[in-house]
């Protein structure tokens, strides 16, 4: 074999082309993480593969099924640690190891606490060279609610806004109609689509009766059909149980649920459980409105959400904002001006010096057709 060809697959690209695989997973494979695997030898791809869907094979099982004998001797580039544990599959590691894989790089270790660790360890312990790290970045960028939801048993958050330049969403009555045009809800769908749950406040299903699901002709994508048949679980926060029964999106498929604080049950949260709605009772905050923390952690250890969209008015957005609750803010722009009397982006309670104000930082700003998105973060001090 020429150098030439050593030289042209380099560990880097190989764990960029991974990388690059496991994005596939995208809007497929929650609640698992997204995970992509190269295995290599002799200078050569001779596996690739991801996971596809929770419950199907992992990354590493479709690398090897691909590479059938040529697996012997290979180096597996994978962009997460090599699973240890039988969950809806069998341990990754171990089939490396039978495949007769001899080298595995990794980009960084499982977060997961059933595994972290006990790959490398399986792998070590059979003789197979591990190096973990490469790229670890890139790697992590593709799983940052799954990390969070194991590393601290709490989802990601990010609150989606649509606003006018002057920062208003809706009329004063509450009338919102689209401001943004169709690559902006284009995009919207898409963040609905990578999401494990979408999340309302009850007043915007009374005012516009949202449907809160990923609609396959809105998606502009190749495989949008099969994408939307994983709808994100719908989360309505809703303390005094005032959803209406005939809400539209109590009879879309897959799961509504509604957070509330009232504890008894009543007549009416009956008719809402008959009408498709999972009535979830939560602790009170001092102002009598649900606990974000505890629906939080709930979302995360009870229904496995890594990613929580927020798709809200300024009221519960503005409360999130104040409870720290928000990691990523995602603001399409359109080039209107709604007044002063329109409805703001957030309620906050005013400031009384210069001092107090909220600094955010903008990541990313893009133009999508004649609108704009700015993807921004709170600073936490
Ligand atoms: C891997 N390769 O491609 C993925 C891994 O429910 P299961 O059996 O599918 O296991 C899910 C767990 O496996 C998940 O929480 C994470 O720790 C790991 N994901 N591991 O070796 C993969 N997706
Ligand atoms: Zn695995």
């Amino acid at each position: 074999m020429s150098s030439s060809i050593l030289e042209s697959i380099s560990p880097q690209s190989c764990m960029d082309r991974a990388i690059q695989l496991a994005w596939q997973g995208r809007y497929s494979c929650d609640p698992n993480p997204r995970v992509g695997c190269v295995l290599v030898r002799d200078g050569r791809i001779v596996g690739e593969g991801f996971h596809v869907r929770a419950g199907e094979p992992h990354a590493e099982i479709n690398a090897l099924r691909m590479a059938g004998e040529a697996a012997r001797g290979a180096t597996a580039y994978v962009t997460l640690e090599p699973c240890s544990h039988t969950g809806r599959t069998g341990p990754c590691s171990l089939a490396l190891i039978e495949a007769g894989v001899t080298r595995v790089v990794a980009a960084m270790e499982d977060p997961n606490p059933q595994v972290s660790g006990r790959g490398f360890a399986m792998l070590r312990d059979a003789g197979v060279d591990v190096a973990v790290g490469l790229r670890e970045e890139a790697a992590s960028r593709l799983n940052p609610g799954f990390i969070r939801r194991m590393r601290e048993g709490l989802p990601r958050v990010t609150l989606k806004m649509a606003m006018s330049l002057d920062g208003r969403t809706a009329m004063a009555d509450g009338e919102s109609q689209w401001i943004t045009g169709p690559a902006a809800r284009r995009q919207v769908q898409r963040l609905r689509a990578e999401s494990s749950a979408v999340l309302a406040g009850v007043e915007s299903i009374i005012l516009d009766d949202s449907r809160l699901t990923v609609r396959a002709d809105q998606l502009g994508l190749d495989d949008a059909e099969a994408i939307a048949r994983r709808q994100p679980l719908r989360v309505i926060l809703d303390s005094q149980l005032r959803m209406p029964l005939a809400a539209a999106c109590l009879s879309e498929p897959g799961r509504t649920l509604v957070f509330t604080i009232q504890s008894e049950m009543s007549e009416r949260r009956r008719r809402l459980e008959a009408a498709g709605a999972e009535v979830v009772v939560m602790p009170a905050n001092a102002e009598g409105r649900v606990e974000f923390t505890a629906l939080l952690r709930h979302l995360a250890t009870r229904e496995a959400c890594n990613e929580v969209l927020v798709e809200t008015g300024a009221t519960l957005a503005g409360a999130l904002l104040e409870a720290d609750c928000v990691d990523r803010l995602e603001l399409f722009m359109a080039a209107t001006l709604l007044g002063s009397e329109a409805r703001p982006l957030f309620a906050l309670p005013g400031l009384a010096t210069m001092s107090q104000q909220r600094r955010l930082k903008i990541d990313d700003i893009r133009a999508l057709g004649d609108d704009w998105r700015i993807s921004a973060r709170p600073l936490r001090d």
